[in-house]
């Protein structure tokens, strides 16, 4: 295919190092247009000239929190401070991570202005902070999106002024290198740039921001965690995360609404790595503005997040429970964190759903979101005082967010088909087989208390070892089971060991 003018055209420019000097001829243009051009107006249509009246200080928020419209309809300057501060906090339960935050918090503070204001904008590096940081953000019409202009040390604080001529919903996020660390340590959050005449009223308005994770621990394993650059650059998040914590819209901390209402989230990604595949078990979504931009889909089950990218979703609520945020490249919901909830309450209306709630299912062990007692664990064995009551109590919260699917919750499994854990004759045989078993699985002809099974245990070496030792633990002091105690050390022993043999059937 030869080449057309138009394309020949932006080669020459591109030669001579002079594109935005050399406009194309208009006939160039035409002669390779075969769709109808849409007129968009370009960025300049959101300049709505000067601003007026008194500057006005933005308000920021922290998630899942955001700002209230800006109800109003010119153009102002609106003056934005943002401090970055670096800061270790929980990243789940027992685990901490240094993040470096703009704001304080995991995303960063919810930035929201109107189209064509002028935001003068001051970023500040705490003094207490190690290293230097930028900000670009995706809403601004400018070289680095403002990264340029931001550049930080430690103590200081810089400041640019862009005109927000495109609505929409922008990331923002640092842009220091190395960029990836300073994204997978937490740094970025939204700006929502209102179209001129704002948003539908709805009931509620979250802020939910997705990150990947890299630390050196496996998933949920104690203590302060590094960040891993490996991990990071071979992309295998060890946490994949909604606002920055394992759990941090769940239990108390979930969104709520009521039945009845209209709910609108503003969703980011922030990567480094990952794109979101964005669900919500039971609801559907009425409307969606796919990558933050103007026109809305309708009516969607799953919507696609890239990195550095964001949406804004809606739907209305019906029927009252626990809807589940995901992201439904599923085991990351389930193995790596990417879960949070939506707590509906209300009256049934069994016309919609017949009303039977079975929150575990979906749930895990944030079904019960209490891991307390995991925590008070962790904590102990760091301090070197745990005891068996400790672990018998952190095994317990563990048990039944991982086992009591099949063996249920009081021991006694299901006939048939998954044995009893409950006074388990092969347990009182041998009371570290459990640790063998849990880690590598269990397959084959097994008579428990004079009943035979035939089935696949699958292994669950995903779980931590002190995790093991305290679920193990547990069943021994539980059920008539004959007591005695399992520490870290041994799981490791046997995680590194063969494993079991089947037991051979006895007949
Ligand atoms: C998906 C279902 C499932 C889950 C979850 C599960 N198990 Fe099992 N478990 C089984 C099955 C099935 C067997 C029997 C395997 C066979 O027939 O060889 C078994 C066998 C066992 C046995 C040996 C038999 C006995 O009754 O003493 C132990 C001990 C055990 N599981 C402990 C656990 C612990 C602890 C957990 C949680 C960490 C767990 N299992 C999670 C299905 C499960
Ligand atoms: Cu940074």
């Amino acid at each position: 295919m030869k080449p057309s003018r138009f394309s020949l055209v932006i080669a020459i420019c591109a030669a001579a190092l002079s594109l935005a000097s050399c406009t194309p001829h208009p006939a160039a243009t035409t002669a390779t247009s075969t769709t109808p051009s849409i007129e968009t107006g370009g960025s300049a249509k959101g300049d709505f000239g000067p601003p007026q009246g008194e500057p006005i200080h933005a308000l920021l928020t922290s998630p899942p929190n955001v700002p209230p419209p800006t109800h109003r309809n010119h153009p102002a300057k609106v003056i934005v401070e943002l401090e970055v501060i670096e800061k270790e906090m929980p990243i789940s339960e027992g685990v901490t991570y240094t993040f470096w935050t703009f704001g304080g918090t995991v995303p960063g503070s919810f930035i929201r202005v109107r189209q064509g204001d002028t935001v003068e904008f001051h970023l500040k590096n705490s003094p207490n902070n190690k290293m230097p940081h930028n900000i670009d953000l995706h809403g601004v019409t400018g070289p680095g999106g403002g990264a340029a202009s931001s550049f930080t040390a430690p103590g200081h604080e810089s400041q640019f002024t862009f005109k927000a001529l495109n609505q929409g919903l922008y990331v923002y996020h640092c842009a220091t290198a190395p960029v990836g660390m300073h994204i997978g340590n937490g740094m970025y959050g939204l700006i929502l740039i209102e179209s001129p005449e704002g948003l539908s009223a709805v009931d509620h308005e979250y802020y939910v921001m997705q990150g990947d994770f890299y630390t050196t621990g496996k998933y949920r394993e104690k203590g302060h965690q590094p960040f891993d650059m490996e991990k990071a650059i071979d992309e295998r998040p060890t946490y994949v995360l909604f606002n920055g914590r394992d759990g941090a819209l769940t239990g108390d901390q979930a969104l709520t609404a009521k039945t009845n209402e209209t709910v609108r989230m503003f969703v980011g990604n922030g990567g480094p790595n990952l794109i979101s595949s964005f669900h919500v078990i039971g609801e559907i979504f009425d409307r969606v503005q796919q990558e933050g931009g103007t026109h809305p889909q309708e009516n969607v089950q799953t919507t696609l997040i890239p990195a550095g990218g964001a949406v804004t979703v809606q739907f209305h609520t019906e029927v009252p429970g626990s809807y589940v945020l995901v992201d439904h490249s599923i085991f990351r919901a389930f193995n790596k964190g990417a879960l949070a909830i939506l707590k509906v309450d209300g009256p049934e209306d069994k016309s919609i759903y017949s009303g039977k709630e079975i929150d575990s299912a979906y749930l895990g062990d944030r079904a019960e979101p209490n891991l307390a007692a995991v925590t008070a664990a962790a904590n102990a064995h760091a301090a070197g005082t745990l005891t068996k009551e400790d672990q018998i109590k952190a095994g317990q919260q563990l048990f039944t967010g991982t086992c009591s699917v099949c063996h249920q919750t009081n021991g006694q499994g299901l006939s048939g088909v998954f044995p009893p854990l409950a006074k388990s004759d092969l347990i009182a045989a041998d009371p570290k087989r459990p640790v063998s078993i849990v880690l590598h699985g269990l397959s084959g002809k097994i008579k428990v208390n004079g009943a035979d099974y035939d089935s696949v245990m699958p292994p669950m070496n995903q779980l931590n070892d002190d995790e093991v030792a305290n679920i193990v633990t547990y069943v021994l002091n539980s059920w008539d089971n004959p007591g005695g105690r399992i520490s870290k050390e041994d799981v490791a022993k046997a995680r590194a060991a063969k494993p079991a043999a089947t037991a051979p059937a006895e007949h």
